[in-house]
């Protein structure tokens, strides 16, 4: 796709729109990229007329990460806190790596919307609009490495629960991704020892997954039974609300200190999350681990705690485990190096 000749407007505050002219002869960089600030890009893909960050296709292939998982399970507090994560890590500049916002006006609103109430204030986020902005991307950051490799932008779609299980043209950014979250509500999870709980999935992952079935149906041609190539992590979020026997392994991996940046352990962790989901009654939650490849699984917990009257307890609320699925997937996705940020961890 040629980004440089896909349409660009600037959206005005009432919602019309203006082409944006192009940079004159008579005008320096700054100014110009004062003037396309709020530009952006009509998008070439299916449905409805959307758009796109301005900057979003001066990178090469972008990585673009989805969130899936039904309503209230946890996806906008889990990336929330894993952006908040990302903007204050001064140890990915000592292994030569720089996260920058892609759109400086798309990380305003992001940061007004998301990560000051949740992150500062400790507030409860009001569930994911059905029918969002146009610009279509939750967040959308770069990633820049100091060896001279080429930058990659980093997007990210959220939507709302309600939305991605209404299978429609306004899922097409479906078909764009390339790397998934599938987040899974620990709380829908059968307690140690408990009995009788039926078991329990998310028709999310299973829609996703069908609609990937679609798109990589060729493959079936090539091969018996193929895995889909999109990197997947598989979180069990509010982790918090877990209980388990002293014993377990989700003790070793949810009991102790924050381990984010230990990346050799995440086929350990992998394989204890599936048994665990397996045993507890949410073998329908690895239908992700069965499809695509690779895939990873994790504890997480967005906020270590329980909100009251709107806000969490400033006693224990802590992003807790949230940063390593999404290493994981930047590793999978190749533009991070695992022995690096092991390193780092020693
Ligand atoms: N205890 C605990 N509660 C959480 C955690 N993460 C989310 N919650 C609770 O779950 C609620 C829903 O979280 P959201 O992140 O808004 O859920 P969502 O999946 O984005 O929901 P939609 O936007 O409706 O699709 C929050 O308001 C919190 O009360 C967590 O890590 N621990
Ligand atoms: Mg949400």
């Amino acid at each position: 796709m040629v980004w440089a000749s896909t349409e660009a407007v600037i959206i005005n505050p009432d919602g019309s729109e203006q082409p944006l002219v192009p940079r004159t002869a008579q005008e320096d960089h700054t100014q110009f990229a004062a003037r396309s600030m709020r530009a952006v890009r009509v998008c070439p893909g299916p449905g409805d007329r959307h758009y796109v960050p301005y900057q979003y296709g001066d990178y090469g292939e972008p990585i673009i990460i989805g969130l899936i998982g039904e309503s209230t399970v946890g996806k906008t507090l889990l990336l929330t806190a894993m952006l908040g994560r990302l903007q204050n890590a001064p140890w990915l500049d000592s292994i030569g790596v720089q996260m920058r916002p892609l759109d400086a006006a798309l990380h305003q609103r992001f940061a007004a919307t998301h990560l000051e109430p949740f992150l500062k204030r400790r507030a409860v986020l009001d569930a994911t609009p059905l029918h969002q902005s146009s610009v279509e991307f939750t967040y959308a950051t770069t990633l820049h490495h100091r060896d001279g490799r080429p930058p990659v932008a980093i997007a990210f779609f959220d939507v709302s629960g309600d939305r991605l299980r209404d299978p429609g043209p306004h899922n097409a950014f479906l078909s764009a991704v390339n790397a998934l979250i599938f987040v899974v509500d620990s709380t829908t999870i059968r307690s140690a020892g408990e009995q009788g709980r039926a078991e329990t999935g998310d028709s999310t992952f299973e829609l996703v997954i069908d609609q990937l079935n679609r798109k990589y149906q060729y493959l079936d041609q090539q091969f018996p039974d193929p895995f889909i190539p999109i990197p997947a992590a598989i979180v069990v979020g509010k982790a918090d609300r877990l209980t388990y026997d002293r014993d377990e392994p989700t003790k070793r991996w949810f009991g102790v200190g924050d381990d984010d940046l230990e990346l050799s352990t995440i086929s350990e962790e992998s394989a204890d999350v599936y048994a665990f989901l397996a045993s507890r009654g949410g073998g329908a939650y690895l239908k992700p681990a069965l499809r695509l490849a690779p895939v990873t699984l994790h504890y997480a917990s967005a906020t270590n705690c329980q909100s009251a009257d709107g806000f969490f307890p400033s006693r224990s609320f802590r992003q807790r485990r949230v940063l390593k699925p999404l290493l994981s997937l930047l590793v999978m996705k190749g533009v991070l190096d695992a022995g690096q940020l092991g390193q780092l961890h020693g």
